[in-house]
């Protein structure tokens, strides 16, 4: 039946987004914290207080705890915990993540921790960041720091969240912090440094983890549906899902994947590039795509072939149903890519991400109706409990636990399973909450 009995039930969020205490308790700036000054976010806003969750953290899990949360995926500063991003260690910011870690297990609720969830420190920035030959070793010895402090009771560890936006947002459109616009080569490059600090920081787990440890990368999944049940149809989703794209590899997901998990460059790329992609030696190949145990995905739509005229793209059409970021509604997109990535990847699945932003309120009787909230997640679940009757799924995390800073977009989305009152700081566990607790006490039997 649909969902084991184990299955982990879950809701996210990451550190800029929930955090607040910018500069609290001898925190270091991360390239959110500055860019955020130089007009980069809408309405100019910045997360220095965001949902305040440093200061809330136990009040938030409590809430956690009333939703029936099983899991909490979280993610931790790297400039919190190391403040120059290398050397000093600050104790405050580290003992924040253990507390974090201690409140979750007392109300039996299991941590899953992002190594990386984009809030890059500005001090390694300025020294080039993944540019810098040395940045691997950078992300190793910050790896190290949380693993010796947070292993004897975190046992699922995500790298990355989402390299593609870190690295094509980032520093290819720049529409991310640190906002750069970086030539192909210097992206190869970047790239290539990104994957040795994730293969260093999972070696370094396997060796040094004190239990045993779950580990996965949290990319995006955006693919191809089939248009039609044809084998035909199947295979051009399939394999146009997984093209690099030239040179837009920083968004496809075979640039990551096939590199973490089948341990090569995906064909096209090497076709492409040729002598211009950045060389591994044998071991660091073996670091890079040391067998990982589960496929981290974050799922939010499918992607649609633009079309001949210039009007919707295929996966659009007038009056499809969309969320208020604009992006379109597809629920589809929940079963075929734990398919797909079943397929290409052969690893149990976990949905690190899904979830939606609407322009939420409280209304008149101090409830958030967010009916819309509720249709959208069942809609995607229905699909997901499809496709675990047919691959392995072992848990499923809604974006957001709570209402959050939205990177450049600021404080106007809200993704929360709690309303956040930014004036006040007021909680209010909205409509959707309360299905979702219904949704994980049945184990999505009642979907
Ligand atoms: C995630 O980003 C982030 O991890 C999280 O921090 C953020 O708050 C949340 O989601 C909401 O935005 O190639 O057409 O399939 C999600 C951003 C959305 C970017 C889906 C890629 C797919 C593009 N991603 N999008 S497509």
């Amino acid at each position: 039946m649909a969902f084991s009995k184990d299955f982990i039930w879950g809701a996210a969020a990451a550190s800029y987004q929930v955090e607040g205490a910018w500069n609290d308790d001898g925190k270091g700036p991360n390239v959110w914290d500055v860019s955020a000054k130089y007009g980069h976010i809408r309405h100019n806003e910045t997360a220095e207080v965001s949902a305040d969750h440093y200061h809330r953290m136990k009040e938030d899990v409590a809430l956690m705890k009333e939703l029936g949360l099983k899991a909490y995926r979280f993610s931790i500063s790297w400039a919190r915990v190391l403040p120059n991003g290398i050397g000093e260690v600050n104790e405050k910011g580290l003992k924040f993540y253990s507390d974090l870690v201690d409140e979750l297990i007392a109300n039996g609720i299991e941590p899953l921790a992002t190594i990386f969830h984009w809030d890059y420190p500005y001090a390694l920035d300025c020294l080039g960041g993944w540019k810098n030959k040395d940045s691997s070793d950078w992300f190793l010895e910050y790896t190290k720091v949380i693993i010796d402090a947070l292993s004897d009771r975190v046992k699922y560890w995500m790298t990355f969240n989402e390299p593609q936006c870190s690295l094509g947002c980032g520093y290819m459109v720049g529409v991310f912090a640190p906002f750069q616009k970086c030539s192909t080569p210097e992206l190869l490059e970047m790239g290539a440094n990104m994957f040795r600090a994730h293969g260093k920081a999972v070696k370094y787990i396997r060796e040094n983890a004190k239990q045993k440890c779950y580990i996965s990368m949290a990319p995006y999944g955006s693919i191809y549906c089939p248009e039609d049940d044809s084998e035909e149809a199947f295979n051009k989703a399939y394999n146009d899902s997984f093209k690099s794209e030239g040179e837009r590899f920083p968004f496809s997901m075979s640039y990551w994947s096939d590199v973490v998990y089948l341990g090569h460059y995906p064909e096209d790329m090497v076709e492409e590039f040729g002598d211009q992609l950045p060389q591994f030696t044998d071991e660091e190949w073996a670091m890079i795509s040391a067998p990982l145990d589960f496929y981290g995905v974050n799922i939010y739509y499918y992607k649609g072939y633009p079309s001949a005229d210039g009007g919707y793209d295929t996966n659009w059409y007038q009056g499809r149903p969309h969320t208020a970021l604009n992006w379109p509604v597809t629920p589809e997109a929940m079963y075929w890519v734990p398919k797909f990535m079943y397929k290409r990847y052969g690893l149990p699945v976990m949905i690190t991400e899904n979830g939606l932003s609407e322009h939420d309120w409280v209304c008149l009787d101090g409830k958030v109706h967010d009916s819309y909230r509720i249709d959208f997640t069942h809609r995607y679940l229905r699909e997901l409990s499809r496709v675990a009757d047919e691959v392995p799924v072992i848990g499923y995390m809604h974006w957001s636990v709570m209402d959050n800073y939205e990177w450049a977009e600021g404080f106007d989305e809200r993704f929360g399973l709690i309303y956040v009152d930014y004036q006040t700081q007021e909680r209010t566990i909205k409509d959707s909450g309360y299905w979702y607790k219904g949704v994980i006490e049945a184990n999505g039997e009642n979907l």
